[in-house]
């Protein structure tokens, strides 16, 4: 749910107008839009190459996962360890757009460490594969860009 959403649902429960408090979160979340949808729209546009160089960084940082016995061993698993990040990357556009990490929190935190462990993935490694393709993406964008991207990568490392 985006800020406005959210300021709506709380202020009509109590059937009051929007206050000072909620005016001026709004008032930023509009003026940051411009910025969120180009951050938005440079890791939907480079997600392939973000994916596939944080995991070649991955793999060199973490090479038990995908030698014999690793959980992403082999060419199946490593594409869907692959796959994974390219999960997250989508999460963290949503993050972005929205300007909240509700949906992140959402679609691919909760749970998900419980999930990870029946699997046998190692969840760090998986953080730091996340932590990869934030050095990536962030990368190649102006300082203010690579801050504002990098709460919403840092959130997921955080919660993984
Ligand atoms: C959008 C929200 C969402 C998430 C997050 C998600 C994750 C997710 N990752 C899975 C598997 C997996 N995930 C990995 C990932 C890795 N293994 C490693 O060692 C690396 C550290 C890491 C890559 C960074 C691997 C290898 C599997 C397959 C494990 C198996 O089948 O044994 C599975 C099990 C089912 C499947 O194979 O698709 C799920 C549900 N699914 C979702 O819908």
């Amino acid at each position: 749910m985006s800020i406005v959403t959210k300021s709506i649902v709380n202020a009509d429960a109590e059937a009051r107008y929007l206050s000072p408090g909620e005016l001026d979160r709004i008032k930023s979340f509009v003026t940051s839009g411009e910025q969120r949808l180009r951050i938005a729209q440079v890791l939907t546009d480079s997600r392939e190459r973000i994916v596939k160089a944080a995991g070649d960084q991955l793999f060199q940082k973490r090479p038990d996962v995908v030698s014999p016995g690793g959980n992403a061993y082999g060419e199946e698993m490593t594409a869907t360890c692959l796959r994974d990040l390219d999960y997250y990357l989508r999460l963290i556009t949503y993050g972005v757009v929205s300007g909240d990490v509700t949906p992140i929190e959402e679609i691919g935190i909760v749970g998900v460490k419980e999930m990870y462990r029946s699997l046998g993935t190692p969840i760090e490694a998986v953080a730091e594969g996340v932590r990869c393709m934030k050095s990536v993406a962030t990368g190649s964008m102006s300082a203010e860009d690579a801050a504002e991207a990098a709460s919403y990568f840092d959130y997921v490392i955080g919660a993984l």
